[in-house]
């Protein structure tokens, strides 16, 4: 496998790879940069480290500095607490962070990454990458209330960013813009991306929508992947995104028709795509141009995904993008094809149809949170008998978390007080109901549909 970005320095040493606020980096700066602050860390000796990062120059250094070192890198959503963190760090044998602020977590070793730049460096060997070599580990929730950590390629991200590339129809010349954040691979495979293709990053730190708006012109921006969340909030404040745009690629959640419509009636480029962190980014997307994107289509297989939907209707993928498997346990196959767990239809042209996501996964402003993680916290409360939660449709953040609890409305404080400590602020249910009884199943297993349908009843 070509390294990435010896590559873009050798064929675009002054081309412009990352504009970060004031600041920029060419091809050959960012090059440079990256081999010395990888014989930094290559003296730590460990082949497998977690980052705690955000968006900003920095972090970019430090992914191209990883990778020229070839450490696996281990990302942290910075959203998540301690307890959380903690707890996937210890499933995958991560001793050791690198972070972008002063950080204490106990039990680990966190190094300040501006204290990188003060250390001797070892000599760097030149190693050739091979395709299955891990660049990345990524946590996605888990049904079992327990997350699983994706490893993902080199082979993977190459993959994936041609197939995008392909459909998407950027090239060395575009003007990418990420915003989404760099733990998740909606963010990741923008950096990855636009070093393959050559092309210039614009990176924004955080979402706010005027300096977004500013950026999208100013910078000619020519592509960008958003959550529908984000989109409805840049269109509540203008509908005129400037005149540089090509693409918009929505995935992370579902989006209603009616944003579609309004971006579509807008002239926006918007594409509809559907994507996991096991396929490294979209595997289908569908554009404004094509008259289908507004029948509730995720769209059409990329060029190298092969899409199935088997007897139960679960959806099936293999491709080159599909991870090799999870760390810390079996990813279900069937004749090479990854079971996704998500139940789906593909019609008689082609389009993918997503009708179910995996068992009860809820998405907050494209922010997965499953159920039984949040009812696991809860059990450990001292006075709850049984419990439940159920997604409800939310207008700010599409969906929410909601908690059914059974045993003494006198412990919501001790609730709130444990899930605040151990679970991240979006994954807070949005509201707790004490009831008399959580509905049980026949078989003595908590139901969630018909939890879910009283509950219905009871707050039309
Ligand atoms: C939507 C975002 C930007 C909202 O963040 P914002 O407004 O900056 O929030 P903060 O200022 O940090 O916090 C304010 C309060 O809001 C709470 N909060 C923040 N986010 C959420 C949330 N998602 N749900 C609920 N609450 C939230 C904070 O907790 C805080 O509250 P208090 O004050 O009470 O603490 C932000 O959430 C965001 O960036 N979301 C997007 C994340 C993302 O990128 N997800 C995609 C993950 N999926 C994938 O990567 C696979 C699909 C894929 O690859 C893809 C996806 C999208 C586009 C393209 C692709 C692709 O194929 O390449
Ligand atoms: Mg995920
Ligand atoms: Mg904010
Ligand atoms: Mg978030």
């Amino acid at each position: 496998m070509e390294n990435w970005l010896k590559a873009a320095n050798e064929a675009v040493p002054d081309k412009v790879a990352v504009k970060f606020n004031s600041e920029m980096i060419t091809y050959e700066a960012l090059y440079e940069e990256a081999l010395l602050l990888a014989g930094k860390i290559k003296t730590l000796g460990e082949h497998r480290m977690g980052v705690f990062i955000y968006n900003s120059l920095d972090s970019l250094k430090l992914i191209h500095a990883m990778i020229q070192a070839r450490v696996e890198i281990v990302f942290i959503n910075t959203r998540l607490t301690h307890h959380e963190i903690t707890a996937q760090l210890h499933d995958v044998g991560v001793t050791t962070i690198i972070a972008a602020k002063p950080l204490e977590i106990e039990g680990f070793e966190v190094i300040d990454f501006r204290d990188l730049y003060e250390w001797e460096p070892v000599e760097l060997e030149e190693h050739p990458i091979r395709g299955d070599d891990v660049l990345s580990i990524m946590f996605t929730s888990g049904t079992t209330g327990r997350a699983k950590a994706v490893k993902q390629t080199y082979s993977n991200h190459y993959a994936s960013a041609k197939g995008c590339e392909t459909r998407f129809g950027y090239s060395v010349d575009s003007v990418w813009m990420q915003i989404n954040p760099i733990f998740h691979i909606s963010g990741l495979s923008i950096v990855l991306r636009s070093v393959i293709a050559q092309c210039t990053n614009v990176l924004v730190e955080r979402f706010e929508e005027e300096k977004i708006l500013n950026l999208l012109e100013d910078e000619k921006v020519t592509h960008t992947s958003l959550v529908p969340v984000m989109l409805q909030r840049l269109l509540k404040c203008s509908n005129d995104f400037g005149p540089h745009l090509q693409g918009i690629l929505l995935g992370g959640a579902g989006v209603t028709k009616k944003v579609l419509k309004e971006a579509i009636d807008h002239d926006l480029p918007v594409y509809n795509s559907f994507g996991m962190t096991e396929t490294c980014s979209q595997i289908v997307s569908v554009p404004y141009s094509d008259p289908n994107i507004l029948n509730g289509t995720v769209g059409k297989a990329l060029e190298n995904v092969e899409l199935k939907v088997d007897g139960a209707g679960e959806l099936l993928v293999k491709a080159e993008n599909v991870s090799p498997g999870y760390l810390n346990a079996e990813m279900e196959r069937v004749d090479g094809y990854f079971k996704t767990g998500d139940l789906a239809r593909i019609d008689e042209a082609g389009y993918l149809h997503i009708l179910d996501r995996r068992s009860d996964l809820i998405i907050s402003g494209g922010e997965n949170i499953y159920p039984k993680e949040i009812e696991d916290r809860v059990h450990e409360v001292d006075g709850v008998e049984s419990c439940v939660v159920i997604k409800v449709q939310d207008a700010q953040w599409g969906e929410a978390p909601v908690l059914l609890v059974q045993g003494g409305p006198g412990n919501e404080g001790d609730i709130l007080r444990h899930l605040s400590k151990t679970l991240a602020r979006y994954k807070m249910p949005r509201e707790i109901h004490f009831v008399d009884e959580v509905i049980m199943t026949s078989t003595g297993k908590v139901s969630r549909r018909k939890n879910h349908e009283q509950y219905m009843k009871n707050h039309q």
